[in-house]
Parts: C-alpha cells; sequence; structure tokens
C-alpha cells in the first residue's frame, strides 16, 4: 500500500500547476480560512496577505470553514480542471489549524480526488504533520529563508511558541529546527515538500544556495526562491529588492542542486483558476453580489 500511495501522489504532482510547469491548464483554489499567524517576518505587514506564499499588500477576506466549503463547490462546477485546493493564508495555516482541518474534512466528504495543497512558515510543523497526512494533504510548502539563526536573526522580528515570545537567535533557532524537522517528518512519510525561499539582498541572498543544498538533503521536491516585494509599513520597507534578472541568476546556480520553480505568480491567499489567469476578483465580486 506505501507503493500504492507513492503513485497516487505522483499522479498528484503531474496535475499541480505549481509543482509542474507543465501542468499549466490545471487550476488551483485558494481557501482563505487562515487569518492569524504566530510569527513576525520583517518584510511582512500583517493586515495584508502573508507574502511567504502570497502577493503581499493584498487583503483578503478571511472565509469560515463553511463558507470555503460553499465556494469549493460552486468554482468547481465552473471552472475545468480544478485539481488543487491549497490554504495559503492569508495568514499561516498551521496557526489556524481547528479552521484549516475543518474546511479539508469538508472538503473531503464531498470529493476524495482533489489534491490538497498548504504553505506555511513551518513553526508548528512536527506537532501537525501526522494530522496533516491524516487529513491526506500531499504537497505541503515550508518558506525558509535561512539555515543559519544569525542571519534568521535578521529577518524575524519575533516568534510567538508555546505561549512564549520569542526575539533574535533563540527566535531563528526555534523555528530552524521546527522546519527542518517537519519537513523530515512529511518527506519520510511521502509528502512533496517545497520550500520558498524569499530573496533579501544583503541579508541571505549569497546564503541561498546554502539553504538549497540543506533542503535537497532533506528530500525536498523543489525550490521556489522568489524576489522580495517592499510592502510600506513593513520593516523591509527600504530594502531594495532583487531584480527578476538576479532573482533569475541564483535560481541558475541553486538549479545545479536541484529543481528550481521558475513560474511562481506570488498569488493572493483567496486565488482561484489557472497560475496565468487568476479569476479570483471575478469570484469575490459575485459572491459579493449575491443574496445572502
Ligand atoms: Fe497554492 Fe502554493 Fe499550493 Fe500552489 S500557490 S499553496 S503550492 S496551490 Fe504556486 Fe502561487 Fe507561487 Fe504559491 S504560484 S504563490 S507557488
Ligand atoms: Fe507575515 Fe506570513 Fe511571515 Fe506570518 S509567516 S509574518 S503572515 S509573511
Amino acid at each position: 500500500t506505501a507503493a500504492i500511495k507513492k503513485r497516487e501522489i505522483e499522479e498528484k504532482t503531474k496535475t499541480h500547476p505549481c509543482y509542474n510547469c507543465g501542468a499549466h491548464e490545471y487550476a488551483r483554489i485558494h481557501l482563505p480560512v487562515a487569518p492569524h499567524c504566530n510569527v513576525q517576518c520583517n518584510y511582512c505587514v500583517r493586515k495584508f496577505d502573508c507574502p511567504n506564499e502570497s502577493r503581499p499588500g493584498v487583503t483578503t477576506k478571511v472565509m469560515t470553514p463553511e463558507e470555503a466549503f460553499d465556494r469549493y463547490i460552486s468554482v468547481k462546477e465552473k471552472v475545468p480542471n480544478l485539481s488543487v485546493v491549497g490554504i495559503a493564508g492569508p495568514g499561516d495555516a498551521l496557526a489556524n489549524f481547528g479552521d484549516t482541518k475543518r474546511t479539508l474534512e469538508l472538503i473531503r466528504e464531498y470529493d476524495p480526488k482533489v489534491t490538497f495543497c498548504l504553505s506555511t512558515n513551518g513553526l508548528m510543523l512536527p506537532k501537525y504533520a501526522d494530522e496533516l497526512i491524516k487529513l491526506g494533504v500531499s504537497h505541503v510548502t515550508v518558506t525558509i529563508n535561512a539555515v543559519d539563526p544569525r542571519i534568521s536573526a535578521k529577518i524575524y522580528k519575533f516568534i510567538d511558541y508555546m505561549g512564549i515570545r520569542f526575539t533574535g537567535e533563540n527566535a531563528g533557532a526555534i523555528l530552524l529546527s521546527n522546519q527542518l524537522n517537519g519537513i523530515r517528518l512529511l518527506a519520510s512519510q511521502g509528502i512533496i515538500c517545497k520550500v520558498n525561499i524569499v530573496t533579501l539582498k544583503g541579508i541571505n541572498d549569497t546564503h541561498i544556495p546554502e539553504v538549497v543544498s540543506k533542503m535537497k538533503s532533506l528530500g525536498c521536491y523543489v525550490t521556489n526562491i522568489m524576489p522580495m516585494i517592499p510592502v510600506k509599513g513593513s520593516a523591509f520597507e527600504n530594502l531594495v529588492p532583487a531584480s527578476n534578472k538576479e532573482v533569475n541568476a541564483i535560481r541558475d546556480i541553486c538549479g545545479e542542486t536541484m529543481l528550481q520553480m521558475y513560474h511562481c505568480r506570488q498569488c493572493r491567499a483567496d486565488a482561484v483558476g489557472r497560475l496565468d489567469n487568476d479569476i479570483s476578483l471575478e469570484v469575490n465580486e459575485k459572491q459579493q453580489g449575491e443574496p445572502a
């Protein structure tokens, strides 16, 4: 049965538009059920969507699991090739685990086949890895910007963990060890892991190849090196963002180590449709226009 499961997950990867650039005719839907976050990244302003996996500067309306389920059903009827349901904020999927879990349970009862995908900062991954697998999540993204707590200390203002707020290198060390152990737990069970890395010039840009080598050694499937899009009011609002050319150059170097993603669209936390044709705004408008 382990072999059957492995084959099933391989099939799902083939129709996942983020994990396979050849799967561009397939669509995904993000269900924005996760408003809270347990980390403060210096490039993020929390009233907007989590820029670890979403377009920063966008504010998404949060849904209850029941509302999210209704949206899934109505979108599934209209969007052909809808292969993936993702939970990508607007905060952290695992800092809102109850609602993330309920949403996936509702959908799984209705649709036994659709691929479940989730993105997280990884802080709570060791705690929930096993539950995610039981819920049928096959693809998990963790944003890991550094594998050295001294560098992490410059990227994260704080983490809230076990009721305590940690800062500096302590915060970086706890976050990193949970991210790495979380990925180990998932990868050992055949879950496909992607690591997002936000390029922060002068902070982690020269360190990124080391992050990628570590991810390769943990059995990650792909890394997605992204530009930072500056957000007004964030601690990094004045950090000069890396250009597409600079990001592509880092991807090319890291491509010698492992598979790289070049087609990320830095989607909204309520994205709907194909990566090259997002229809979330239409879907939002329509839903607001419908009688309550
Ligand atoms: Fe969504 Fe992310 Fe799953 Fe894709 S997005 S949770 S892996 S289904 Fe994709 Fe969008 Fe880039 Fe993310 S293009 S921001 S990588
Ligand atoms: Fe913002 Fe996402 Fe970082 Fe939380 S994990 S602080 S939502 S970028």
